[in-house]
């Protein structure tokens, strides 16, 4: 059961069936299926089969917007269950989180953003195409603890150095903790442009900001 309603939902993204991802989703929530089991083992694995084959010239780019917006879907079914199950009781930190000036991919983003925020930090998303000087205004306007710089595309990951860049430049890195991911990004990366951590999924960013900002699990309240 659990097995077919997984194939049905990476189906479901692969042939960009919006309707159908948001049943799959309510579907796998009626049976009791933790999120993130839907989304890592059900639509992910077809958003990526989908790029593989984009990569390969198999299928072109409406077949990947369809796809996104078939997940988008289906995570927006899912996202207030993640937020009811994580009720937490104090906040560990504050995050700014955003994708780099000139990249538009925000599904990534926004696992990581609703990961942290369901346990127990204060995000603020800024969204996709963001500017630098926008993280940094976000940052101080926030008290941030934390920044999150998503990156999807080799063409954008540079934005990662400029951005780290910004935070110096305003005098904020002695105070802010700064973390990449994204499909280019590496540890070796993040080490290569300052900033102080790399996470390759969302569950690694959680444990990531965990450690670098010194806080512990928090006991969820229901
Ligand atoms: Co684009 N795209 N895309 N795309 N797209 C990729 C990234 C690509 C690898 C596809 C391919 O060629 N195989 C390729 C990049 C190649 C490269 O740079 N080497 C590519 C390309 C080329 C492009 C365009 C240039 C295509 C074109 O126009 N010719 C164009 C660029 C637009 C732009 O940004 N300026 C483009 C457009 C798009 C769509 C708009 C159609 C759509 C995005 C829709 C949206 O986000 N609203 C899209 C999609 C969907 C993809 C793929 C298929 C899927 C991305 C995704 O959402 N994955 C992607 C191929 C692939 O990745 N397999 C592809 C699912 C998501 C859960 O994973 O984003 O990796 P991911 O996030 C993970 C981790 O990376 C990590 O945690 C997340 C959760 O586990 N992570 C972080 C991400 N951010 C993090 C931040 C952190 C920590 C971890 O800390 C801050």
């Amino acid at each position: 059961m659990t097995e077919q309603l997984l194939r049905a939902m990476r189906q479901s993204v692969i042939d960009g069936d919006a309707a159908a991802a948001t049943t799959l989703a309510e579907q796998a929530l009626a049976a009791g299926m933790p999120p993130l089991e839907a989304i890592d083992d059900g639509f992910v694995p077809g958003l990526s089969w989908v790029g593989e084959q984009f990569g390969l010239g198999e299928l072109f780019l409406p077949d990947m917007m369809l796809a996104a917006r078939a997940m988008q879907k289906g995570l927006a079914v899912l996202e207030p269950e993640m937020q009811r199950q994580a009720a937490t009781r104090h906040v560990l930190g504050r995050v700014v989180i955003g994708t780099v000036k000139g990249d538009i991919h925000e599904i990534g983003k926004n696992l990581v953003g609703m990961m942290l925020a369901t346990s127990g930090f204060e995000v603020h998303d800024l969204g996709v195409d963001v500017a630098p000087e926008r993280f940094v205004e976000a940052a101080q306007e926030h008290d941030a603890d934390l920044v999150g710089i998503s990156a999807l595309l080799t063409t954008t990951m540079a934005g990662q150095r400029t951005v780290v860049e910004a935070i110096e430049a305003a005098g904020l890195r002695s105070r802010v903790k700064v973390i990449v991911g994204g499909a280019p990004a590496s540890a070796q990366w993040a080490s290569e442009i300052g900033a102080d951590g790399y996470s390759e999924d969302a569950i690694g960013a959680v444990a990531l900001a965990r450690q670098l900002l010194g806080v512990g699990e928090v006991v969820a309240a229901g």
